[in-house]
């Protein structure tokens, strides 16, 4: 017996350490936020993959920990109060790890809530904006003979990068002069729009450099890197 023996998600994907944070997840945009954020603080972790190719989302065991079917999904063992936390929405798991560790997000309230707007900004824009792009660009909605929702999203990426290049062009980082919680939310996202997506041309990414520049920089870190391909797809 351990903290995980009381969750189900436990049966389909036992822990060899229940003594770490567990993930549940895929390398997708959303997915890497998590574990690019627990490979930049250090905090031991066991990752798990949820292989969309079994639809293993939609298990019975999946959904115990998240009812919506989405990756990411973490069980901290070691929660508040020492109980084990279930967690899900990638943004919520980013501010739960950034206080459990006091890192890449600000202790000073103002610049704290500066990184909270930017993971906003992430979680009801860019995130659902860009993949709908994908969806209407690359997959199944390319297909479609009416391209008004296609043009629609496009040009709400479009001026989404512009936000952000506007602001890149006076900060380091989206939230300022230190790399957040807000970059680690939204980067992947750009990375796959230009990389996965193939959408540079579509959107005009030339024309966002300051974007470019802290992408770059991004991608450069050795977490990021690292991040980027856990879980192993099988
Ligand atoms: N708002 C959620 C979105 C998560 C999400 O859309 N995850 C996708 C992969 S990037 C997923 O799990 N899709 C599986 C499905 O819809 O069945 C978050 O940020 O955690």
């Amino acid at each position: 017996m351990n903290a995980l023996s009381n969750f189900a998600i436990n049966d389909k994907w036992p822990a060899r350490h229940p003594d770490r944070i567990q993930l549940y997840s895929l390398p997708t945009p959303n997915g890497v936020k998590v574990s690019i954020m627990l490979e930049e603080t250090g905090l031991p972790y066991e990752p798990h993959l949820v292989s969309f190719d079994t639809n293993d989302q939609m298990s019975p065991e999946f959904l115990s920990l998240n009812p919506n079917n989405k990756i990411p999904a973490i069980i901290d063992p070691n929660g508040p109060g020492g109980q084990p936390l279930p967690l899900f929405e990638s943004g919520a798991i980013l501010l739960y790890l950034a206080e459990k560790t006091g890192k890449f997000i600000p202790v000073d309230p103002a610049a704290r809530y500066q990184v909270i707007q930017w993971v906003m900004f992430q979680m009801g824009g860019v995130g659902p904006m860009f993949g709908q792009l994908g969806f209407f660009h690359r997959f199944a909605g390319k297909e479609y003979e009416d391209k008004r929702p296609r043009e629609r999203y496009v040009n709400e990426s479009k001026r989404l990068l512009g936000v952000m290049d506007k602001r890149l062009a006076e900060n380091k980082w989206l939230a300022g002069d230190e790399y957040s919680i807000a970059d680690i939310a939204t980067f992947p996202w750009i990375r796959n729009l230009v990389g996965f997506y193939e959408a540079g041309e579509l959107v005009g990414f030339k024309d966002f450099p300051h974007v470019a520049r802290a992408l770059e920089a991004f991608v450069a870190r050795p977490a990021v890197a690292r991040g980027l391909n856990i879980p192993a797809r099988g």
